[in-house]
This record gives structure tokens, C-alpha cells and sequence, in this order.
């Protein structure tokens, strides 16, 4: 059985935001194949693209999983539309977005997943979740998530708010 570790962003921005991605996680972590191995603290976060919409909540997982990357892509759109995403607005409002951002380190080019996310290291709200768990995790040829993060947060400080972490997802299940 072959085990890799992947990075995988959360993110939401209607209907109850924090409550989507928590039920995201817990459908994560359901998934045959798929252990969630360490979950970021919540963020809340500025939209980036479109910024007329609501604040995002993110978070940014490691997974271990014996799924290939394409296997794993298609885990998270299965999951998106099972938790009632529907696609109309590009970049626009979601209930939930679950992006692959990196697969063992391995690049692949193909024309329905490039990997790592090609766009990872400029957002915020992907890399300082990541560096909260994973510090020195490289992705692709920038430095490490830490480094990568700090430098996002020097030019705007205000992109993520810490809102929560892990001891309060669990407390709310019990
Ligand atoms: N996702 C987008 C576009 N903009 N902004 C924030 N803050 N968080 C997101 O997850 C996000 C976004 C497209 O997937
Ligand atoms: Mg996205
Ligand atoms: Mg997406």
C-alpha cells in the first residue's frame, strides 16, 4: 500500500461558513483511503478575486491517503457536491471549495490538475493555515510555507484572522 501525504485548502463563504468547512472535515476524514493527519485553525479570511462577497473561513489540511492524485481530485469534487456546491460564479460565493494544493511533492501538468496549485504560495489564506501545521513544507520551488507566509502577511497584515483551532472543533462534537 502505497501511503502520500497531500496538502488539501478548505474554504467557504455562505450559509454558515465555519459550519461548512467543519462538516467538510468530518466528511474528510470518511473518505475510504484518507486519514486527515493534522487540521489548521480556522482562519477568517478577505476574498481574494472577487472581493465584493462575504469573508472566506479556510483552513488547510495534511492528508495521508493511498489515492492517486487523480483519485484525490476527484474525492474533493464528489465531496463539494455532496455538501451542495453548485458551480455558477468563477471565484464567486461557495458553500464549500476543497483544492488540491500539493500531491507528494509531484508536479503534474495535465488539463484538469496542475499541481502544486499554481496560485498557492500568493494567497494568504492558503499559507499561513499551511505554516501553522507544516512550517517547512516546500511547495514546488518557493521556500518553505513559514517563509512564504510571513512575506504575504508583511504586505497585507490584515488577509487572515485566526478564529479558531482544533480543541474547539472537538469540543463542539462532543
Ligand atoms: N477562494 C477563491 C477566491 N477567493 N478568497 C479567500 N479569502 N478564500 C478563498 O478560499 C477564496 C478566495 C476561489 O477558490
Ligand atoms: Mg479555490
Ligand atoms: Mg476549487
Amino acid at each position: 500500500m502505497n501511503l502520500v501525504t497531500a496538502v488539501i485548502a478548505l474554504g467557504a463563504n455562505l450559509d454558515n461558513p465555519r459550519k461548512q468547512v467543519e462538516a467538510a472535515l468530518a466528511a474528510l476524514n470518511q473518505v475510504k483511503g484518507l486519514r486527515v493527519k493534522a487540521i489548521s485553525p480556522l482562519y477568517s479570511t478577505k476574498p481574494v478575486g472577487i472581493t465584493d462577497q462575504p469573508d472566506f473561513v479556510n483552513t488547510v489540511v495534511l492528508v495521508h491517503t493511498t489515492k492517486s492524485a487523480h483519485e484525490l481530485l476527484n474525492t474533493l469534487l464528489e465531496l463539494e457536491n455532496k455538501l451542495g456546491r453548485i458551480r455558477d460564479v468563477p471565484n464567486g460565493p461557495r458553500v464549500i471549495d476543497l483544492d488540491l494544493i500539493d500531491y507528494n511533492h509531484q508536479n503534474i501538468n495535465d488539463a484538469d490538475l496542475v499541481l502544486p496549485h499554481p496560485r498557492a504560495c500568493e494567497r494568504a489564506f492558503v499559507m499561513v493555515p499551511l505554516a501553522a501545521i507544516a512550517p517547512y513544507y516546500v511547495i514546488g520551488t518557493h521556500d518553505n510555507a513559514s517563509a512564504v507566509a510571513a512575506t504575504l502577511l508583511k504586505k497585507e497584515p490584515d488577509a487572515v484572522t485566526i478564529i479558531t483551532d482544533i480543541t474547539d472543533i472537538i469540543d463542539d462534537q462532543e
